[in-house]
């Protein structure tokens, strides 16, 4: 049987839009935001019938408020059902790749823009605009129910030059998409434009490549020691892992499974990062509004780079494409979207014993499953990590250019000045990880396990003693938790029904960074837009409709949606079928380092398996450096 969870093939995507045309629900002004799988759930796929084959669809159009949330059936060739959206309810659809354009264009013939350049002496064929998502907030009033950007704009003195160096600060305009108007243009007054170009491509500017470094070279003589079959299932050393992708997640991993003693035992259903966010810091009245919902607001899918050997990925690649609609709705393949390969990480294991004058080593290993996305000025890549050792872990790398402002005494307590007058405001890039768990099986409970001191007393005479304090999270009240690194704090996802040989509970662990949570005031808008992003852990029942950690539609959603929402409900968790969401994160200072390119920031969160193995599962891994 076909793999039901596959991504939709090329063929699929034409036969959606085949249908929704049919339908008569496209136009020439419409476009189509979104095309995926609308994935069968746990009930479906458990019945004993092949699961309904569904596309869900978001379309929009370019000329009217009517936007629809689609779901098509490809097995019976017809619209299921049809959510026709209220934009004052629901916010509006992601930012379309055509509208990234024309808030410049809008810009370009408006007199209220024309006279802001004029007073600062630039030609408007050198100012580019940075289409940003709108955010809602109370002192924009008017806006509600339209189609708004917002544009940030930056001096780009010639064709080759990166605009990002010369931002025109004081200045912010406001664009209706929809009526193709500005509304607004804010003009705080004339600010220095910072001058030192940013060109970090340019020999000129940066001077000659060091000559000093020499060749290294990875070579797997005999090939990597994965194989990938015909449905993307990924099999290496235990692990079999399902890859997919999806416009607005990026990866997706499925079915993540380590088959130990032959037996293929499952650990996480599902696993993407279902939201992120980039929330700004600076209050300046120009810059305020600034938070970017990378994945419900832009689909970072999307923007997938095809990556390329040599520079992104070195030695043993196997590169997957990935297939998305474009905004017309035909399919559109992102040629090596999907990098796999298998890379040394180190030392595994090792010991030289003192009485049996044993001296062992065993090398680490792990399989990478990653991908890059361009963001507008930043970059982000996705790298999930499976060990030898049973761990599982993703590091995001954050790369790129900062946005930047002009940096004036105001901004000081709010960016850094990273080049001569040019600030960079402090940010933080939040992600919201879910994971859909089934450690051996759906029933799955959370502990959380903090480290603690016992008092000095009776039983603790030398006061010594500590031990780990364990907290089931019964309800979805009880499951939304911040970090504490003092404490250790890590949370257990265990299977109740199974134990491992010594009679303990089979879990993996999840261990957080811990680095901030959203920083933004509880009473902000951001805070009601990103709500996942006020907790480090939420656990929710499964339901097949709660997709996304800030709700189905983000752009320009007045907040409340999302985890908080689903939460609400306050169900039962406690040996359930459970969805375990993480937040994580970096929170940005930037440093004169990451100008003009950012050398990559890391963030990621680790798994690892606790009690799940009867004992460490790499005794069998070779010594001696290489097997054979
Ligand atoms: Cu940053």
């Amino acid at each position: 049987m076909t793999d039901p969870l596959r991504d939709l093939s090329a063929d699929e995507i034409a036969a959606v839009r085949a249908v929704v045309v049919g339908a008569g629900l496209v136009a020439d002004t419409t476009r189509f935001v979104y095309v995926g799988l609308d994935e069968p759930g746990h009930a479906e796929l458990a019945a004993p019938e092949a699961p309904e084959r569904r596309a869900r669809v978001y379309l929009h159009d370019v000329t009217s408020p009517a936007a629809r949330d689609v779901t098509v059936s490809l097995a019976s060739r017809a619209v299921l059902r049809i959510r026709e959206l209220d934009a004052t309810v629901d916010g509006q659809l992601p930012v379309l790749d055509e509208e990234f354009a024309l808030v410049e264009r809008l810009l370009a013939t408006d007199p209220d823009w024309l006279a802001a350049l004029e007073a600062r002496k630039l030609d408007v064929a050198e100012v580019r605009v940075a289409p940003l998502s709108a955010g809602v907030y109370d002192d924009c009033p008017g806006e509600e129910g339209r189609r708004i950007l917002r544009g940030l704009a930056f001096h780009q003195p010639h064709p080759r030059d990166h605009p990002w160096a010369h931002p025109i600060d004081g200045l912010v305009a406001y664009a209706d998409t929809l009526n193709r108007t500005v509304d607004r243009v804010i003009d705080t007054g004339t600010v220095p434009i910072p001058e030192e170009p940013g060109n970090f491509d340019n020999p000129d500017e940066v001077g000659p490549a060091r000559t000093s470094l020499r060749p290294i070279e990875i070579t797997q003589p005999e090939g990597p020691s994965f194989t990938v079959d015909a449905d993307r299932v990924v099999s290496w050393e235990g692990w079999r892992i399902s890859v997919g992708f999806d416009a607005r997640e990026g990866l997706v991993l499925r079915r993540i499974g380590f088959v130990d003693g032959g037996r293929l035992r499952p650990i996480i259903h599902r696993a993407s990062i279902a939201e992120m966010v980039v929330p700004y810091g600076d209050p300046s009245p120009v810059r305020s509004w600034q938070n970017y919902f990378d994945t419900g607001e832009y689909l970072i899918g999307r923007f997938a780079n095809p990556l390329e050997h040599g520079c992104d990925c070195l030695g043993e690649i196997t590169y997957l494409d990935a297939v998305i609609a474009d905004e017309a709705g035909n399919p559109k393949v992102l040629p090596n979207a999907i990098c796999l390969h298998e890379e040394d990480h180190g030392v595994l294991w090792k010991h030289s014993d003192f009485w049996a004058g044993s001296a062992e080593t065993r090398r680490q290993r792990r399989l990478v499953i990653s991908f890059f996305t361009t963001v507008g000025n930043y970059d982000y890549g996705f790298y999930w990590h499976f060990s030898l050792d049973g761990e599982i872990g993703l590091e995001v790398k954050a790369t790129g250019v900062v946005f930047t402002s002009a940096y004036t005494p105001d901004a000081a307590p709010y960016a850094t000045e990273v080049a001569p007058g040019l600030g960079a405001p402090y940010h933080q890039h939040l992600f919201s990880a879910r994971l859909d768990m089934t450690v051996d099986g759906r029933a799955n409970t959370v502990d959380e396990v903090d480290v603690e001191p016992v008092a000095l007393g009776p039983g603790n005479e030398r006061g010594n003693a500590f031990r780990a304090a364990r907290t089931t999270l019964r309800r979805e009240s009880e499951a939304q938790r911040r970090a504490d690194g003092a404490a250790g704090r890590v949370w257990r996802i265990r299977n109740a029904d199974v134990r491992n040989r010594l009679g303990q509970p089979v879990a993996y662990e999840l261990r957080p960074e811990g680095g901030p949570l959203l920083l933004a005031d509880p009473a902000s808008s951001i805070a009601a837009r990103a709500g996942f992003a006020t907790r480090s852990l939420w656990v929710t029942r499964y339901d097949p409709a709660e997709r996304y950690s800030a709700g189905d539609f983000i752009n320009q959603h007045a907040g409340g949606g999302g985890l908080p929402a689903y939460a609400a409900a306050d169900r039962d968790i406690d040996g359930q079928d459970i969805v375990v969401w993480h937040t994580f994160g970096l929170t940005h200072l930037p440093r004169p380092e990451d100008w003009p390119v950012m050398p990559v920031g890391r963030t990621g969160f680790t798994l690892r398996p606790v009690g799940f193995f009867d004992r460490n599962p790499t005794l069998d891994v070779p010594g001696g450096g290489q097997p054979g």
